[in-house]
């Protein structure tokens, strides 16, 4: 992988990000959703909120929700891209994935739950509403984004379908029309692209469910309509376009798994005492946001991507060198 030396950016594509570094601020003063704008306002009355104003904290929120990194730049998150049903080259997702109908959309639901069918999209993310979150994102070939996301937390949206006792995993499809995808013609994994989360990580309030990004609709290489963003594990779980879901009482296949079993495990938490058989797992090259080249320098890479306070209680007692 070779740097990239940026080109000068037009307004249009810098002002999105300015609108988000600004919310970021209020973010962090708890006035960026209509509900805590409330508690903004009662604080406000007691004297108190104006003032913290000027000196908002940068860091991380304490529940994970709101990584206090820089971002990565728009225009990077949506050209710099893994979705091999488009090419594996990372241009090719932004330059070939116009040809995905997101809408109409929907995702058939099925396994273990009381409450199965196919759902039109509209319904299926019924009734709940779309929440902010900025995550940090590590694929496992060693570059990270931070990224500014829309979605539903999958376990609100999941407890609706009234998982079964036996659910003990949750399994992920994309969808895979050739005519929509012209990288399905090539066996770069086995098609449709599958991916699958213990159900304790499907309901952990982390796990995303994107609808969109930067505020706006996910773009087709993003993974559009509907994409999972589990932020404390390598990149490849974040499985795009779902189609269907289906809850079920044995570990699910996934498509790196099978393609290479002793590279790529089921649980794929970013953890960077387990190397890659090829490669060290130390360290990462941020994709930064005022960075002139794409990759920032290098940074050491965290337990589970930064998220250990909120996930690692998940995997007490479990040897995480042999579940990797
Ligand atoms: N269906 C599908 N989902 C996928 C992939 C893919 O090839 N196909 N690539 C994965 C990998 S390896 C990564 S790193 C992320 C990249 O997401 P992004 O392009 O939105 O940054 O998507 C993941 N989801
Ligand atoms: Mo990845």
């Amino acid at each position: 992988m070779t740097d990239r030396t940026d080109p000068a950016i037009p307004s249009s594509q810098i002002t999105p990000e300015a609108v988000y570094r600004a919310r970021r601020q209020l973010m962090g003063l708890g006035l960026a959703s209509p509900l805590l704008a409330l508690a903004g306002c009662a604080d406000a009355g007691e004297g108190g909120a104006p003032a913290a104003a000027a000196t908002a904290p940068t860091g991380d929120s304490g529940d994970g929700f709101r990584a206090g990194d820089e971002l990565t730049r728009e225009q990077d998150v949506t050209s710099y891209n893994n979705f091999y049903e488009f090419g594996t080259g990372k241009a090719d997702p932004a330059k070939y994935a116009h040809s995905l109908r997101p809408a109409p959309w929907s995702v058939v639901v099925g396994g273990e739950a009381e409450l199965t069918g196919t759902f039109p999209l509209e319904d299926f993310l019924k009734p709940q509403v779309a929440q902010d979150r900025i995550y940090r994102l590590r694929c496992v070939e060693g570059w990270s984004m931070v990224i500014p996301w829309q979605g539903v937390p999958l376990g609100d949206l999941l407890k609706r379908f009234k998982p079964t006792s036996r659910a003990k995993y949750v399994a992920f499809t994309t969808l895979a029309d050739p005519e929509q995808m012209p990288g399905l013609r090539y066996p770069a994994l086995e098609w449709p692209y599958r991916e699958g989360l213990r159900i304790d990580e499907a309901m952990h309030p982390l796990t995303l469910l994107a609808t969109g990004l930067y505020g706006k609709p996910l773009p087709n290489q993003n993974g559009a309509p509907l994409r999972l963003v589990v932020p404390w594990k390598y990149g490849f779980k974040s499985i795009k376009s779902i189609v269907r879901i289906d809850f079920t009482e044995q570990m699910p296949v996934t498509s790196w798994n099978q393609a290479q079993p002793s590279e790529y495990g089921f649980y794929s938490n970013v953890n960077p005492d387990v190397d890659h058989p090829r490669w060290s797992q130390r360290s990462e090259r941020r994709i930064a946001g005022s960075a002139s080249k794409l990759f920032a320098e290098r940074i050491a890479t965290l337990p589970f991507n930064g998220y250990a306070a909120q996930v690692a209680s998940l995997y007490s007692g479990m040897d995480l060198r042999k579940w990797f």
